[in-house]
């Protein structure tokens, strides 16, 4: 679960300025356990908090400005966010991870080679002070600073810096190095997602060219780094809470189908869901979220083949089940440790006396999910059609997705 939160909650912005009076940030009621115990509860593995967004405040009580919650009237001026979010983590069995936006509208050294030594300082705080930081999130975003200065990344010195404070983090970005964004925000991994990518096809973040999200979206069969694919999204329409929104939110079928387009197409889910202003998770979002565990565990929990009879002759895998069951819905998984072979694949349902074809596809990856029209049927045939590699399976299971 991605939270952003920060100045922008209280302004109503997407993007601050840099201008913001600290005095504006003041969470009447800020529990970080509520977020955690939420995202648990509706089966999310880790939280990513924006320590830091584009306006520069800073959610814990650095060092390198006063424009941070020491400057606030949150808790007193005594507060540390980022603190509560990793604490409430460890509570709660989750991992935590940290945003911290290279861009920043507030930092006077901006658009000058002190801010790289300044943005590093900020790097190693939140790498050092609170514990083991599962994931580091790079925002590509590169936009003007203050006086409309532009500023030149040091990416190899920010990636570095995490490998050696925290070297068991991945780092995420569109260029890596560990986990590449998707190449959209709207929650659609590709059809086709191979978990490789040329690293040369994106050299930087935020390097932007034609075709580039396209190209995050599929991955690359040829590709010679590992580097997952993570989708990002908002549950609402923007990152940021805003008051007119609460009846915006993406509920129901439309959250349900972001599952099959994002952790269905061998991508990881991202799923921002923002703190209001009392620092709490909306009443609105918990309940799309627990509408929405139910309905993972509805279509998941169960195999309907779980009893069958399988075997494999060279690339077909055959399943016989006692009796017909009715289903509309495949999931794949490749014994991901070894790699992603699967470059094609298709799904046969037997229909009296013959087999009848009900999908295809290109790769599955760590998990595929394929969901076509309600099918009856006691014996259902998987044929590789295409690899790269010799493939390894380690889930073929059968669903009713409600
Ligand atoms: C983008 C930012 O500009 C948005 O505000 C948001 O943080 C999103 C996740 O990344 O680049």
């Amino acid at each position: 679960m991605f939270l952003h939160f920060g100045v922008n909650t209280f302004t109503d912005r997407e993007w601050g300025d840099g201008h913001e009076d600290p005095a504006i940030f003041n969470p009447s009621a800020l529990d970080a356990r509520q977020w955690a115990r939420t995202a648990r509860a509706a089966g999310f593995k880790a939280l990513i908090l924006t320590a830091k967004h584009h306006d520069g405040f800073c959610l814990w009580p650095t060092r390198t400005t006063s424009h941070s919650v020491a400057t606030s009237p949150f808790r007193g001026g005594s507060g540390d966010v980022v603190r509560e979010m990793v604490g409430a983590c460890q509570a709660e069995g989750l991992k935590a991870g940290l945003y911290c936006s290279p861009w920043d509208r507030n930092a006077a050294s901006y658009g000058e080679a002190r801010y790289i030594d300044f943005y590093i300082a900020q790097l190693t705080e939140l790498l050092t002070n609170y514990g083991p930081i599962a994931e580091v999130w790079f925002d590509g975003a590169n936009g003007e600073g203050p006086d409309g200065k532009h500023q030149v990344y040091d990416w190899p010195r920010f990636f570095g810096t995490v490998r050696r404070l925290q070297p068991d983090a991945v780092m995420f970005s569109d260029a890596g190095p560990d986990i590449r964004w998707i190449g959209n925000e709207t929650g659609s991994a590709g059809e086709t997602c191979w978990s490789t990518i040329d690293p040369a096809a994106i050299p930087y973040p935020g390097y932007d060219a034609p075709g580039v999200g396209e190209h995050l979206q599929r991955g690359d069969a040829d590709g010679s780094v590992w580097r997952p694919g993570e989708t990002d999204t908002s549950i609402r329409p923007g990152w940021f809470w805003h008051p007119a929104d609460d009846a915006r939110i993406r509920r129901g079928s439309t959250l349900n189908d972001l599952y099959l387009t994002s952790v269905g197409r061998n991508s990881k889910l991202l799923l921002n869901v923002p703190p209001n202003r009392a620092g709490l998770l909306s009443e609105e979002d918990i309940s799309a979220l627990n509408d929405f565990r139910d309905w993972r565990t509805n279509a998941f929990a169960q195999d309907l083949a779980a009893g069958a009879r399988r075997s494999q002759r060279g690339s077909v895998l055959t399943i016989e089940m006692p009796r017909p069951v009715l289903f509309n819905a495949v999931s794949m998984a490749e014994e991901i440790q070894r790699g992603q072979a699967v470059a094609g694949y298709a799904i046969e349902a037997a229909q009296e006396a013959s087999w009848r074809t009900i999908a295809r596809g290109t790769t599955i990856g760590n998990r595929r999910i394929v969901r076509f029209d309600p099918v009856t049927s006691d014996r259902v045939r998987l044929t590789i059609t295409e690899q790269i590699a010799v493939p390894h399976l380690s889930t073929v299971s059968l669903h009713a997705i409600p």
